[in-house]
């Protein structure tokens, strides 16, 4: 019955089960589960009294019953000192999802902390520390201390610029409000960091900086719009994938051809036409196979452009608009710059904007400045010339009768982290600016997401901009200290082979240093471990549920609570906020950020007031919640727009389905929230009005990236695939991963392959002047010819180590487009040979 998951039948959930909100803590989209508890000694039985279903489950159930669970949603876990058997089970009711799981959330279960049961023993129980030649486990006030010292002490020495901090910036597990706000107040608050980086890239600013600066904020619809849209737009992004019940439950319901949506179906004086899609990906996505499914192909127009050339497709898409008139002309003289506004402030002469690294104008600006033909377009990007012009009449050509059609734009990392980010995603947002569909039905240009949100922190205006690029600085030699939160570098980073080698040779500085001091004298460690920062050594506190890879070279592990060990808002990628509540208790002695961050607050108040430094110690008060709730109150209800309507008691009462941000007040005992923003038509922005951007195309612009295109032979495109979370770190724990997955996927063209002599699951090396790393090979006849996609992130073989350090003017990494050459290390090994190859395109004849 259940695959190597050691279970030969699941108990039935009874009746008297304790049922919690539960919000999956992996992606964007936030899908709604229930976890219910009861005692390991007690199970329900078949009578409908006797289970939690209320039905008859001595009967054979319907195909869409609801009475189910499957193995990879059952663990046994403890409950407030006690063993209980817990089941993590999608919700029907959630509008989000409809009951929907996915692979991921719906392994949530098995992927819980138990000792009964043996899944996620590699979780931290204790903090830890380097002592005596490894990392032993220790009390946290202990760990507490050494960390402050050492931190106090650099801070003294460097000043604040010594202390350089890596930390989430989401929602989900680690981030939601509660631990954003208390690293936020401990690190912009409390001190004023500067040397300070999000987990996913190497600086501290936007991965949208474009569309903001133009007054549009990236999370403007609602998931319905998916549903509603005559023609949806995703760009750089795999949904399938990456958004999984966002796309099956929303995007699908609007393109399948047997059905009109009912939603859709309700729009008032509308043609109801069935939704078309254009998406947008040198590469052939499952997402697109599922697409042509479900639509039908004469509904899907995939642009494979050539990597790199959005933006030029974007402006051949936007003057084609202009210059076929299928502008809205209304909304553009009412919600967008006027023409002749002389704002030096807002909008300088072109090329002396600072900081902004496209012009910010007016609509006849933007088409003056980003005018290109579409023979010209189709040039550089390697799509036909009467494509690109089928993609702007399907975005702005009136429908049958003359009314505009509704349009959804979409993207994700395969912009975001794309050649140009700031201009291509301002040349993206002029498209949907002068066709008006932002803020209405069926409309929005949105980020689709990568985890939920939930952002809540002091002013990070003190980092300035361009930020600084820690990585670099790292590399540099530069920092004594560097605190770690969730996020693990050695996978995740780009320029990450030599990242690595520097940052555990500084590493290895300090641990060398401490190995000569006996533990227990605090004084002669602290002063061995300053000695050895002087010398170049770098200290490293990580804090993380699981020892990652970074950790390997960190002197200090603090061990964290994940969503579900403690209460946890978060926000999704419409803006519905929700609680999950806590339903098992944290691993050993393990905590939730934000108490991990109040705990090191009050030490280095404390430390700070034994060295005599009296002023700077009283700025690390503040910090005495004794519950995550705590953290919330002072956090969210304080500084969050509508903030002051929003308790967990509300958030409770709100279920899964929660509310939209921003609250706008409570009715019946409900919070209101916002459906979609920017209704009124009046933008993000001092007078109101949105800016175009005046963006033209410059060719690859990151450092390098022509060079090393011209140097090798195949692109290493990369990201993300269904089964895989993220850098795996609950994964690698998971055999339903790991056996099919043992190594990162590298997809391969036929041909390619076979000029290199590889077959399916041989282990190749990919390198290029940046680094190298290893891949098995995955035969895929959809693949083109020199263009290879790479799992990102994954512990045996990160594909950062041949990302080069190229970033753009605000420091936005460049991780998508990647040039190295391929040969082969070994024939498919044992773990690869058995695996299967089959291709991940389904057919329905
Ligand atoms: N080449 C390449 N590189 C990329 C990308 C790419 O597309 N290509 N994408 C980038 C993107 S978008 C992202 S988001 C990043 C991801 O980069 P990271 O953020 O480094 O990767 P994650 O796997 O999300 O890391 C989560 C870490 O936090 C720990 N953790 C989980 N829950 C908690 C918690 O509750 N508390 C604490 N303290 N720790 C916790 C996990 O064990 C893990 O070590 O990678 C970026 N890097
Ligand atoms: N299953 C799963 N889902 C996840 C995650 C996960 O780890 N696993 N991670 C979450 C996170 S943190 C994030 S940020 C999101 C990311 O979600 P997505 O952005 O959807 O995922 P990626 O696979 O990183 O990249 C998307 C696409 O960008 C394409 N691309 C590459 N180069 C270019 C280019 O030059 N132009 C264009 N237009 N496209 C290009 C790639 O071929 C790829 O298909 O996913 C979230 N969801
Ligand atoms: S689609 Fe995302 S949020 Fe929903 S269950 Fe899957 S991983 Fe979780
Ligand atoms: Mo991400």
């Amino acid at each position: 019955m259940a695959y190597k998951r050691q279970i030969d039948r699941l108990p039935i959930i009874p009746a008297d089960a304790r049922k919690h909100n539960v919000t999956c803590h992996y992606c964007i989209v936030g899908c709604g589960y229930h976890a219910y508890t009861w005692p390991a000694n007690k199970q329900g039985g078949a009578d409908p009294k006797a289970n939690a279903f209320g039905v008859d489950l001595s009967q054979q159930q319907a195909a869409e019953t609801t009475a189910w669970y499957s193995p990879s949603m059952y663990n046994i876990v403890k409950q407030d000192g006690k063993d209980v058997h817990i089941v993590i089970k999608p919700d029907h009711d959630c509008e989000v999802n409809s009951g929907l799981g996915s692979v991921r959330g719906a392994r949530m279960g098995e992927s819980r902390f138990s000792e009964t049961r043996n899944t996620q023993a590699q979780r931290l129980t204790d903090p830890m520390v380097w002592r005596y030649g490894s990392m032993q486990p220790t009390s946290w006030e202990d760990a507490y201390d050494l960390v402050a010292r050492v931190t106090a002490a650099v801070i003294k020495e460097q000043g604040e610029d010594g202390l350089f901090v890596s930390m989430f910036d989401h929602g989900g597990s680690a981030g939601g409000y509660e631990n954003t706000w208390g690293t936020g107040k401990l690190y912009f608050g409390a001190m004023k960091i500067k040397n300070v980086r999000i987990h996913n890239r190497p600086a501290y600013n936007s991965e949208v900086h474009g569309t903001r600066d133009m007054g549009v904020g990236e999370l403007n619809n609602c998931y319905e719009d998916a549903e509603l849209a005559d023609t949806i737009v995703a760009v750089g992004t795999n949904p399938l994938e990456t958004q999984t019940n966002y796309f099956l439950n929303h995007w699908i319901p609007n393109l399948r051809r047997t059905s009109l949506d009912k939603k859709k179906a309700q729009l008032p004086d509308e043609s109801h036409e069935q939704g078309r899609i254009v998406i947008i990906d040198p590469r052939r996505t499952v997402t697109v196979n599922a697409c042509e499914m479900e639509a039908g192909k004469e509904r899907v127009l995939h642009l494979a452009l050539n990597s790199g050339t959005d933006l030029i497709l974007f402006n051949a898409i936007f003057t084609h608009i202009v210059e076929q008139g299928w502008i809205d002309k209304e909304f553009i003289e009412k919600s967008t710059v006027a023409e002749g506004t002389k704002r030096p402030d807002l909008y300088p002469a072109r090329g002396e904007a600072d900081g902004k690294p496209g012009h910010l104008t007016n609509f006849s600006g933007a088409v003056e400045g980003c005018k290109v033909s579409l023979e010209d377009a189709a040039k550089v990007t390697g799509l036909k010339a009467e494509d690109i012009a089928k993609a702007a009449e399907w975005i702005g050509k009136p429908k049958d009768g003359g009314k505009r059609r509704r349009v959804m734009i979409g993207y994700e990392k395969g912009l975001i982290w794309g050649n140009d980010n700031y201009r291509t995603n301002g040349a993206l947002v002029n498209i949907a600016l002068a066709t008006g569909y932002i803020g209405r039905p069926g409309g929005g240009v949105v980020r689709l997401g990568g985890h939920q949100e939930g952002y809540v922190r002091p002013s990070d205006a003190h980092v300035g901009r361009p930020a600084a690029y820690v990585d670099k600085l790292l590399i540099e030699g530069k920092g004594g200290v560097h605190h770690v939160w969730a996020c693990d570098h050695y996978k995740t980073t780009l320029n990450a082979h030599e990242f690595k080698r520097v940052y555990k040779k500084r590493t290895d500085i300090v641990k060398d240093a401490m190995n000569s001091v006996p533990y227990g004298d605090r004084d002669g460690m602290v002063k061995a471990i300053l000695a050895a920062i002087k010398e170049g050594g770098l200290f490293s506190v990580d804090v993380d549920i699981i020892p990652s890879q970074i950790g390997q070279a960190s002197h200090v592990w603090l061990p964290a609570a994940e969503a579900g060990e403690m209460n946890l808002t978060s926000m999704n990628g419409e803006r519905r906020m929700r609680l999950t509540e806590r339903y098992m208790d944290p691993p050993g002695n393990a905590k939730p950020d934000c108490l991990i961050a109040a705990g090191l607050a009050q030490h280095m108040e404390r430390v700070l007031r034994d060295m005599g430094d009296t002023a700077y110690a009283d700025q690390f008060k503040g910090f005495d919640w004794k519950t995550e709730e705590d953290a919330f109150l002072d956090g969210y209800q304080k500084n969050a727009g509508g903030g002051e309507f929003v308790t967990y008691d509300a958030l409770r009462s709100m279920g899964t389905n929660g509310f939209q941000e921003p609250a706008t007040g409570v009715k019946d005992g409900k919070i209101v929230g916002t459906k979609r923003l920017y209704t009124e038509g009046k933008f993000s922005t001092d007078d109101g009005r949105a800016r175009f951007m005046d963006a033209p195309w410059r060719g690859l612009q990151a450092p390098g990236k022509e060079e090393e295109k011209a140097k090798f032979k195949f692109l290493i495109n990369n990201g993300r695939s269904n089964l895989v979370w993220q850098n795996a770190f609950l994964d690698q724990a998971n055999d339903f991963v790991m056996d099919s997955s043992p190594y990162p996927f590298i997809e391969m063209n036929l041909d390619d392959m076979a000029s290199l002599g590889l077959g399916a699951g041989d282990l190749v090396e990919v390198f290029n002047d940046a680094g190298s790393t290893q891949a098995m090979v995955y035969p895929t006849p959809t693949a083109r010819q020199g263009e290879t996609f790479m799992l990102f992130a994954f512990p045996t073989g990160v594909q950062g180590n041949v990302v080069n350090d190229g970033v753009n003017e605000l420091v936005i990494p460049n991780y998508k487009q990647s040039w190295g050459d391929i040969r082969k290390i070994a024939s498919a090994p044992e773990v690869t040979k058995s695996l299967s190859f089959k291709s991940r395109e389904y057919r329905l004849d």
